[in-house]
């Protein structure tokens, strides 16, 4: 049996209301020894609310309402009750230490989900989703978000999954019974495998990458000393964040800011020149800017005109002529002229910002890096497998193998230490 643990769900800060959840079989035990109330907990029936005070040491620490819910009927599968108490830096810490001075544990951070899946009440993929709920500010994401919480993303998953499982069942009939089942029909195998193979790809094709779009799409601004980076990034958000100065190196760290763009939350980032520079923080300053050009989801280069440099290749790389106002012909070809001064090309400059964030983050679906490795881990399996001459032992291990990639995608078999991995990262009291 699982312990009985506590964890304090609300924000820490100044608040009207907090909420603090508690989960396990001995859910009813703990509250039996701090809640007063006109009902005893051991009365208490599921999906209820019951108002009463918390004692702690002979103090009234709260006056509260407790939802109680009994197993399996609640969010974990176990009796769980969810405290509203008021807000503020400290009630709900002194609710909680009533719960757990009466016997309950301290619950990690996502553990509350994370019994919510093992105990069935949910499966992966909308455990990704709950996670998500906290960080999305866009309406884009949060859609995305709730695709997964309805169990939309899960039953998409497993259909992939059942095909699999069909196909591969037809293959082990024959390799076990060879007497009994007729002969493959090769034809209609290989159609079928291809199809799924198909609608695996073309998913992947148009979804777009979670992280990115929960999280914001990073866009780093990049460059040698002095081209306008920050005084691009500050006309990108509309305000003077950045230090703006004529001497080169002024920047000296990154700094970063978040923005909506078109339905995307974007984190903008202004990096330190790209330069020679001798002194020793200088030096890491540059490293870091380099590290964080390597992992943007967009790069924003930035020469000026009568530059000798030539723009970094990549695919992230949007090539930016600042300065424009300074320009004596047309801007070198393939890239966007911006003034960031005179507010000029800014427009074009979103456009193509907006552009790239949807190819990177929008589509019907959001995928995790983590499950759109695995789908394509499937996908090279079932390639395996419709390989010519291939025999039918072969053509059923390599169905087994992208059969453990979907399991590890809906998080069947996956080892605890993985899982518990996965929920690690979410919030406490989530
Ligand atoms: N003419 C012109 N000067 C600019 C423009 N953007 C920035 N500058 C000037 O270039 C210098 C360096 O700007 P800054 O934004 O600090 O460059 P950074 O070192 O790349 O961050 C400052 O004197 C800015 O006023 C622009 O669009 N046109
Ligand atoms: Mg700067």
């Amino acid at each position: 049996m699982s312990a009985t643990v506590a964890a304090v769900a609300t924000p820490p800060g100044r608040g009207a209301l907090a909420v603090v959840r508690i989960t396990g079989p001995g859910t009813l035990g703990v509250l039996k020894k701090v809640f007063r109330g006109r009902t005893e907990p051991e009365q208490f029936k599921g999906a209820r609310i019951y108002f009463g005070e918390i004692v702690h040491e002979g103090q009234v620490i709260d006056k509260v309402g407790v939802a109680f819910y009994k197993a399996p009927e609640s969010y974990t599968g176990e009796d769980m009750a969810e405290i509203t108490c008021h807000g503020g830096g400290l009630v709900p810490a002194l609710v909680l230490e009533a719960l757990l001075s009466a016997g309950a544990g301290l619950a990690q951070p996502g553990e509350f989900t994370l019994r919510a899946f093992l105990g069935g009440k949910i499966d992966l993929p909308a455990a990704a989703g709950i996670n998500a709920l906290s960080l999305v500010r866009t309406k884009n994401a949060h859609r995305a978000a709730m695709k997964r919480v309805s169990g939309e993303t899960g039953r998409i998953f497993r259909s992939f999954r059942e095909e699999l499982a069909a196909l591969l069942s037809e293959c082990e009939a024959r390799l076990d019974f060879p007497e009994d089942v007729p002969e493959l029909d090769e034809a209609e195998f290989r159609e079928r495998l291809s199809s799924l193979l198909l609608r695996i790809k073309s998913y992947l094709d148009s979804s777009g990458r979670a992280e990115s779009l929960w999280e914001g799409v990073s866009v780093v601004i990049a460059g040698p000393p002095n081209v306008g980076k920050s005084t691009l990034f500050n006309a990108l958000l509309g305000y003077e964040r950045a230090i703006v100065h004529h001497e080169p190196g002024t920047t000296r760290d990154y700094i970063s800011e978040n923005l909506e763009m078109g339905g995307y939350l974007i984190k903008l980032y202004d990096s330190a020149g790209t330069g020679e520079f001798t002194e020793a923080v200088d030096r890491k300053a540059v490293a870091r800017s380099l590290e964080l050009a390597k992992s943007a989801d967009i790069l924003l280069y930035l020469l000026e005109p009568g530059s000798d440099l030539d723009y970094p290749s990549g695919e992230n790389i949007v090539r930016v002529c600042s300065k424009s106002d300074l320009l004596r012909g047309p801007a070198p070809e393939g890239t966007i002229p911006v003034s960031a001064i005179k507010g000029e090309g800014l427009e074009a400059l979103s456009r193509e910002i907006i552009a790239r964030a949807a190819e990177i983050a929008g589509g019907e679906e959001a995928l995790l890096d983590r499950e759109r490795s695995l789908l394509a881990e499937a996908c090279a399996c079932l390639s395996d497998a419709l390989a010519e001459g291939v025999s039918l032992e072969l053509l059923a291990e390599s169905l087994w193998e992208a059969g453990r990639a979907m399991d590890r995608l809906l998080g069947l078999d996956l080892p605890r230490d993985v899982i518990e991995g996965i929920f690690s990262r979410f919030c406490i009291g989530k």
